[in-house]
This record gives structure tokens, C-alpha cells and sequence, in this order.
């Protein structure tokens, strides 16, 4: 496990390199894993698993739109946002399961933000003007009533 904190012997420290390779063979993985999910719009945490977190945790950034998700379904969302580059940000302030934000015809339908554990999480996107709907694309959730318009002017 990479948590594996023992104490590294004299036996360990041979191993040392291949750790360091496998590291870095993970990174790679997952630098590739970020350009699929995340496309030109935004960016990722590479730090967490991709498939927890969209978005750079942060809880202090001012953001052009946020989306708040508790139980199952959003308390709060935008509904105007700029068109051009904006800032959005989903929180997830209490333990639960996980949401993410699509919006309707941006980036081929991948989340733009997604949260699997409480925090805040915030990326860039790029809008043309328009109405767009969004839905949270966790299952069921949709249908649940996670969805909504927003719209980018
Ligand atoms: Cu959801």
C-alpha cells in the first residue's frame, strides 16, 4: 500500500527504485486519465482518485457558480453563469453519496465537477452563450430531481 509508513530496513532499501518507478508509472496513468475525463474545459486534483473527485479541492476560492449537494439533490445551484471561462464549484458539505455536475452538451457529456466525499471542489469551464441543463450523472440521481438549467450569458 502506498500508506505503508513501516520503518525501511536494510532490506527495504533495495526496493527503493522500483517504488519510485512504480510512482511515477502511476502518474502517468493518471495524467492520462485527467486529459480523458476532463478535456480542455477544466482541471483535476490528480492527487485523489479520478473517480471521486473532479475538480481542485479547495474551500476558499470565489467562484462564479456553485452547486451544493446534500442527500440526493442540489440545495443550491446557479442559474446564471458567464459565458466564456467561469468558475464553478460543487460542494458537498456532509457525508453522503457522491454527486457530479454534466452539463448538457459540454465535454462530451463528462462531469465537470464530481465529489464522492465531503469538501468543496472547484474547476474552469468554458461556456458559449446559451441554456444549458445540468443533472447530477450519479445513478438515479436525475431522476431523483438532480437537474436543473442554467444559463450561460
Ligand atoms: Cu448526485
Amino acid at each position: 500500500m502506498e500508506g505503508d509508513d513501516r520503518q525501511a530496513g536494510a532490506a527495504d532499501r533495495g526496493r527503493r527504485p522500483q517504488r519510485v518507478a512504480q510512482g511515477l508509472a502511476l502518474l502517468v496513468v493518471g495524467a492520462l486519465l485527467t486529459g480523458w475525463f476532463v478535456g480542455g474545459g477544466g482541471f483535476a486534483d490528480v492527487t485523489s482518485p479520478l473517480s471521486e473527485v473532479i475538480g481542485t479541492e479547495d474551500p476558499a476560492t470565489e467562484v462564479d457558480g456553485t452547486w451544493t449537494a446534500e442527500g440526493v439533490a442540489f440545495t443550491r445551484a446557479p442559474r446564471v453563469l458567464p459565458a466564456g471561462s467561469a468558475s464553478v464549484a460543487l460542494e458537498m458539505p456532509s457525508d453522503g453519496p457522491a454527486h457530479n455536475v454534466v452539463l448538457e452538451g459540454h465535454d462530451d457529456g463528462r462531469p465537470v465537477l464530481q465529489a464522492s466525499s465531503p469538501g468543496r471542489y472547484v474547476a474552469v469551464i468554458d461556456l458559449e452563450p446559451g441554456t444549458y441543463r445540468y443533472w447530477c450523472g450519479i445513478g438515479g440521481h436525475r431522476t431523483a430531481g438532480m437537474e436543473g438549467t442554467v444559463v450561460a450569458r
